[in-house]
């Protein structure tokens, strides 16, 4: 791929060049979404959980106004220490060029820049939605997910944001949401959420053979695959409800709203909880990258049936 304002790795060229399979990761969680050191270790077991099972690790982020995929250690080192690093979504990247700044991408973000380079699948840890406290923020997340075709694996989405809505725009824009061994919704720290998913999916390959079938017909939008968080890990709905209720109070009170929401209600839940939260948040995120190696290794194989 040649483009003035992308650069790979050498690493994910040659990947991209043999067809091999590779699994993009955001960077929004290193910057804006766990504390330090935290994020480097997240950061960097992310990436060693995608080659232990076999697939190409793509961090996504801005690097001097660069659009990077494939980083070096010292670069991951480099973003996880920064405490000026913009939070970049669609309307962002363009500012991070001209600024020649460092960029954390969002999910929406991660999606288009993985795709722009040809990678179809991505593990992250939570999607943004529509948010409790203004019917009006609305993560441009599911913007992406509507119009990006890339496998998105995800535990989810938080608690801290209106389910049921981010659920009704996800159908109202066509976006399948696949739940991987389970017929609920997860809710991120939670495997349950009382509410249902499109359709229930028990492998990598049928994974694969969906978004062959989704892709074929012609659709375009992207696919949210969502894998609950490992029973050891989880935090019951009850446990987190309060929590989220007094975080999202907080919020309101102190007038905190757009790109700083998220990140606000995140590092609150993570003190309320003492830290127990964030254990949830590490171990989900790996279990992700681990589907999303299996998934990408299946599309791999099937990648010459696909219409896009
Ligand atoms: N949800 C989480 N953890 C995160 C995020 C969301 O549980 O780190 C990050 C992701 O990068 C996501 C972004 O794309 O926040 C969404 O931000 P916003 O709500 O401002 O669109
Ligand atoms: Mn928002």
């Amino acid at each position: 791929m040649k483009h003035p304002n992308f650069q790979l790795s050498p690493e994910i060229t040659r990947a991209l060049s043999m067809g091999a399979p590779i699994v993009a990761l955001e960077s929004t969680v290193i910057t804006h979404g766990l504390p330090h050191p935290q994020n480097l270790e997240l950061a960097r077991d992310m990436e060693k959980q995608v080659r232990d099972n076999g697939a190409t690790p793509a961090t996504v982020a801005l690097l001097d106004g660069k659009i990077r995929i494939g980083l070096s250690d010292l670069e991951l080192i480099r973003l996880s220490e920064s405490e000026s690093t913009l939070k970049v979504s669609h309307r962002d990247f363009a500012t991070a060029i001209v600024k020649k700044a460092d960029g954390g991408t969002t999910v929406a973000g991660t999606m288009y820049a993985a795709n722009m380079a040809g990678i179809k699948v991505f593990a992250t840890g939570g999607i943004g939605g529509v948010h409790k406290e203004s019917a009006f923020d609305i993560s441009t997340d599911l913007r992406s997910l509507a119009e990006i075709p890339t496998i998105v694996v995800c535990a989810g989405a938080k608690a801290i944001l209106d389910l049921p809505a981010t659920l009704e725009y996800l159908e109202t824009m066509g976006v399948p949401v696949i739940g991987y061994q389970t017929d609920e919704f997860p809710a991120f720290y939670s495997r349950e959420s009382g509410l249902g998913v499109s359709a229930r999916l028990d492998s990598p390959e049928e994974i694969a053979e969906f978004a062959k079938a989704h892709w074929n017909l012609g659709m375009r939008s992207g696919i949210l695959v969502t894998n609950p968080i490992p029973e050891t890990e989880s935090i019951s709905k009850s446990k987190m409800e309060p929590i989220i209720a007094k975080a999202s109070a907080e919020a309101i009170e102190q007038g905190i709203h757009g790109q700083k929401l998220t990140p606000f209600l995140l590092s609150r839940i993570s003190e309320l909880t003492k830290g127990k939260s964030l254990k949830a948040n590490l171990a989900l995120l790996l279990n992700n990258a681990r589907l999303a190696a299996e998934i990408a290794k299946e599309m791999n194989t099937k990648k010459k049936e696909w219409a896009i």
